[in-house]
């Protein structure tokens, strides 16, 4: 492989990006097709349910492919799904080489697609910058394998970890570019998730406000039912989809919530919260990939406690609020020892102007007697 496969296969990962958001619970894919040294055909899977990447690079091509190469984010699928096999579609051009990124760990793919084209003679070239195509698509691969959730905290502090001032006070803590990159990031996931204290504290409308972008699902947990029903966030429901997880319900409210269109699922855990293991596996089941968790401390600490996050995001704003009553982002019981702490691994710095963005992976959230 040389320089020109590298820069081919950049542009099939740029492609693939333009996908993100608009095709969840799917993976983005991109897709070029090149002959002769030259690009006669790129694409990349723009809708849940619409053309896959190498396909739209075929729509798109300018000349015939016969003795081309192609270059993939992701494995060429070989089954009938919502649309016909890839590979077929790859044959049918004689499209020559094949150059691959990432696996498809999708149990109907996974390996067989690789295999498919080899055996009909076509050269294939598999892990081909793999780790930048794998990164494309965490969310992908993790609810492909396990079909729960895969789960972002995020949240924004000040230099001495607080997220609002003793007065409650949180607007704004970092700048105007940092908060612009939050809505795009919430254009990114299926769901997002906040706790009954943050509905009662802010009235959030946790949708996203830029243009030409998606909302995502608003999930509530809320142990006893205690959303207003003149919140915000009930009040646009028919706007943007809530579901309420509550644990003990009550089934008056939980009928005026269903009249007003919203979904209440009931999973109690033995003290009567929210089970979020379970509301997980129930989301998961409903085809919601990914679910960005904007606190607040209460729901982050049990989410961590239970297990279900994987990676966080933090943004550190250059102020210090100082204040023995201003809130922290992870509350609850917390860690007794140091060594019981949450584990993470820091995977990323950005600078946004005068903010930071600190991307860390999960790695041990629920040892010891975290948040027990
Ligand atoms: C996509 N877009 O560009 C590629 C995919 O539900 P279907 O029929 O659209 O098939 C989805 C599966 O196809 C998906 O889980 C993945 O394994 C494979 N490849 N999917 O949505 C694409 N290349
Ligand atoms: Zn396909």
């Amino acid at each position: 492989m040389d320089k020109a496969d590298r820069v081919y296969m950049e542009r099939a990962i740029e492609l693939a990006k333009r996908g993100r958001g608009w095709t969840n619970p799917n993976p983005i894919v991109g897709a070029v097709i090149v002959k002769n040294g030259r690009i006669i055909g790129e694409g990349y899977h723009a809708r849940y349910g619409g053309l896959h990447g190498e396909r739209e690079a075929i729509r798109a091509l300018t000349e015939p492919a016969e003795g081309a190469d192609m270059y993939v984010t992701l494995e060429p699928c070989c089954h009938y799904g919502k649309t016909p096999p890839c590979t077929e579609a790859i044959l049918e051009h004689k499209i020559k080489r094949v150059i691959i990124g990432s696996r498809d760990p999708n149990p109907m793919v996974a390996g067989k697609g690789a295999e498919c084209l080899r055996k009909a003679g076509v050269i294939v070239e598999a892990d081909f910058l793999r780790e930048e195509c794998d990164q494309l698509n965490r969310v992908f691969f993790h609810y492909i394998t396990t079909k729960l959730p895969y789960v972002v905290m995020k949240y924004a502090m000040t230099l001495d970890g607080k997220i609002a001032t003793c007065t409650g006070a949180s607007k704004w803590i970092t700048g105007e570019e940092a908060r612009g990159m939050v809505q795009r990031m919430r254009h990114e996931y299926m769901g997002i998730m906040v706790g009954i204290g943050t509905v009662l504290a802010d009235d959030p409308m946790l949708n996203v406000r830029e243009e030409g972008r998606k909302s995502p699902i608003r999930i509530i947990c809320d142990s006893r039912l205690r959303i207003p029903l003149d919140s915000r966030i009930c009040r646009t429901a028919g706007q943007y989809p809530v579901i309420v997880a509550c644990g003990t319900g009550d089934s008056e409210k939980e009928k005026q919530l269903i009249d007003m269109g919203i979904q209440v699922i009931s999973v109690p855990d033995s003290q009567g919260r929210v089970d979020l293991g379970k509301l997980m596996f129930l989301l998961g089941g409903q085809g919601i990939d990914s679910i960005l968790l904007e606190g607040g401390g209460e729901l982050n600490e049990s989410a961590l406690a239970a297990g279900i996050v994987q990676e966080v995001k933090v943004f550190v704003a250059p102020k210090i609020f100082g204040g023995r009553e201003a809130k922290s982002p992870v509350t609850g019981l917390g860690a007794a020892l140091p060594e019981e702490a949450a584990r993470l691994a820091l995977e990323n710095v950005v600078r946004i102007r005068e903010d930071l963005l600190l991307e860390y992976k999960v790695i041990h959230a629920n040892q010891g007697s975290f948040g027990k």
